[in-house]
C-alpha cells in the first residue's frame, strides 16, 4: 500500500508539504486544483506546477481528489456534453503528467453533509457529527451558511461559495431527477470518459455518498454494495472503480465493510480509512481512527485490504480537531498524522504475521 495525506494546495491548506513528509510512511499526497470551477478544463501548466512543487519535497502526487463533476453532467443539463469535453481534456492533461487516479463524486448539489463541524467530545477534542433530526430542521437553502460558518474560515471541499450562492437554481435542476435518472446520467458520463481513461491508464474512483441516504430530498445512488455492483456492470471497464471510504459507506450500519472490500477487490482504486461512532438512528459522530474509539473495526477493514492484495493509495481520513490546532474541520494535521501512524502499525502487524505464517 501507498500511504498518502490529503493536501489542498498552497494558499488553500495551512498544512505544508514539509510537515506532511515528516509523517512516517507517507510517500505522497492526494491533491487538487482547488480553485478551478468544475465546468472548466484544468490548465496543463497548473498541473505541471503543482506536480513540481510536490516532487520538490520528495513526495509524489498519488492521485487527485477531486476532479469535480459539474451539476450540468449530474442533472443532464443542455451544457452536459460541453462539460464532458472539458472533463476529458483535464483527464488527458493529468494522464500526460502521469497522474493516474481520479476521485470524484456523483452527489447532487451538496457533497458530504454534517449537522455539526465541531461537536465537543468527552476527550476535549471536537469532531464532525451528523444528526438527521437536526438536518431535518435546517432549510436546505441555508445549509451552506451553516457549513460555512463552522468552517474556521477555510473553504470546505465540495462547498464552493460561488456555486452554492445559487442553491435554489441548483435544486431546480434536479426537480425531475430521481435515483434512476441520476444513475442513467452517471452511466452516460462514465461511458464518455472511459476511452480516455483506458488510453492513459487513469483509474476513476467514485467516492460514496456521505451519508449514504437522501439528504434534503435529493437523489443518492452510491450507497451500498448492490448499487456499486450495478454501476460496475453497466460500465464494464477496469478503469471504473471506487474510492472505498469507510466513513461514508460506514454511515449505514448495514454496510459490512470487510465484506464489501473482499467482494469489490480490484474495483477498489483508492481507500479512505477512518472511524465513526453510531449514536442513534441516522446519527453518528466521527471518532479517532482507533477501533476502540468508534463503531468500525479498523483492524478488520485493514485485514480485508491486505487479503485482497490492495496496493493502491490509502489515506487516513477526517480527524478530530485536537491539541488546540486551528484547522479545517476534519482536515487538521495532528489527528490525521495519528491516524496514519495507526494504519501503518496495523499494516505492519498484519503483513508480518502473514509472512511468518508462510515461513
Ligand atoms: C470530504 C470528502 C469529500 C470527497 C468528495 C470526492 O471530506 O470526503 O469532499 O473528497 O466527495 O469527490
Amino acid at each position: 500500500m501507498k500511504l498518502a495525506l490529503r493536501w489542498f494546495g498552497t494558499g488553500f491548506d495551512n498544512i505544508t508539504l514539509e510537515q506532511i513528509r515528516q509523517i512516517p510512511g507517507v510517500t505522497g499526497v492526494i491533491t487538487t486544483l482547488y480553485d478551478i470551477p468544475a465546468e472548466d478544463a484544468w490548465p496543463l501548466e497548473r498541473i505541471r506546477s503543482i506536480k513540481a512543487e510536490v516532487e520538490g519535497f520528495g513526495l509524489e502526487i498519488l492521485g487527485v481528489e477531486s476532479v469535480n463533476v459539474p451539476d450540468a453532467i449530474k442533472a443532464a443539463l443542455p451544457e452536459r456534453d460541453l462539460c464532458i469535453e472539458n472533463y476529458i481534456k483535464t483527464l488527458e492533461r493529468l494522464g500526460t503528467c502521469n497522474i493516474r487516479l481520479v476521485c470524484y463524486n456523483f452527489m447532487p448539489v451538496f457533497d458530504w453533509v454534517r449537522s455539526d463541524l465541531a461537536k465537543p467530545r468527552e476527550d476535549g477534542a471536537t469532531a464532525l457529527a451528523y444528526d438527521q433530526e437536526v438536518i431535518d430542521r435546517i432549510d436546505p437553502m441555508r445549509i451552506f451558511n451553516a457549513m460555512d460558518s463552522g468552517s474556521n474560515g477555510f473553504r470546505l471541499p465540495g462547498w464552493e461559495p460561488e456555486r452554492l450562492a445559487h442553491t435554489r437554481e441548483l435544486f431546480e435542476n434536479y426537480k425531475d431527477v430521481d435515483n434512476e435518472k441520476l444513475f442513467e446520467n452517471m452511466v452516460y458520463f462514465l461511458k464518455a470518459v472511459m476511452p480516455t481513461c483506458e488510453k492513459y491508464g487513469i483509474k476513476m474512483a467514485v467516492h460514496p455518498d456521505d451519508p449514504t441516504w437522501s439528504v434534503f430530498g435529493l437523489p443518492r445512488i452510491v450507497t451500498n454494495h448492490e448499487n456499486l455492483a450495478r454501476l460496475f456492470e453497466a460500465v464494464d471497464s477496469p478503469c471504473n472503480g471506487i474510492t472505498l471510504c469507510t466513513g461514508s459507506l460506514g454511515s449505514d450500519p448495514e454496510n459490512n465493510l470487510p465484506h464489501i472490500i473482499r467482494s469489490l477487490k480490484e474495483k477498489i482504486h483508492f481507500a479512505h480509512v477512518r472511524n465513526l461512532k453510531y449514536t442513534g438512528l441516522r446519527k453518528f459522530e466521527e471518532s479517532a481512527h482507533l477501533s476502540a474509539d468508534g463503531s468500525l473495526d479498523i483492524f478488520g477493514i485493514m485485514k480485508a485490504f491486505y487479503d485482497i492484495g490492495f496496493d493502491g493509495p490509502f489515506r487516513p481520513d477526517h480527524g478530530r480537531t485536537i491539541w488546540g490546532e486551528k484547522a479545517m474541520p476534519g482536515y487538521g494535521l495532528f489527528d490525521r498524522a495519528l491516524g496514519a501512524a495507526y494504519l501503518n502499525g496495523l499494516w505492519e502487524a498484519i503483513s508480518k504475521i502473514d509472512k511468518q505464517k508462510n515461513m
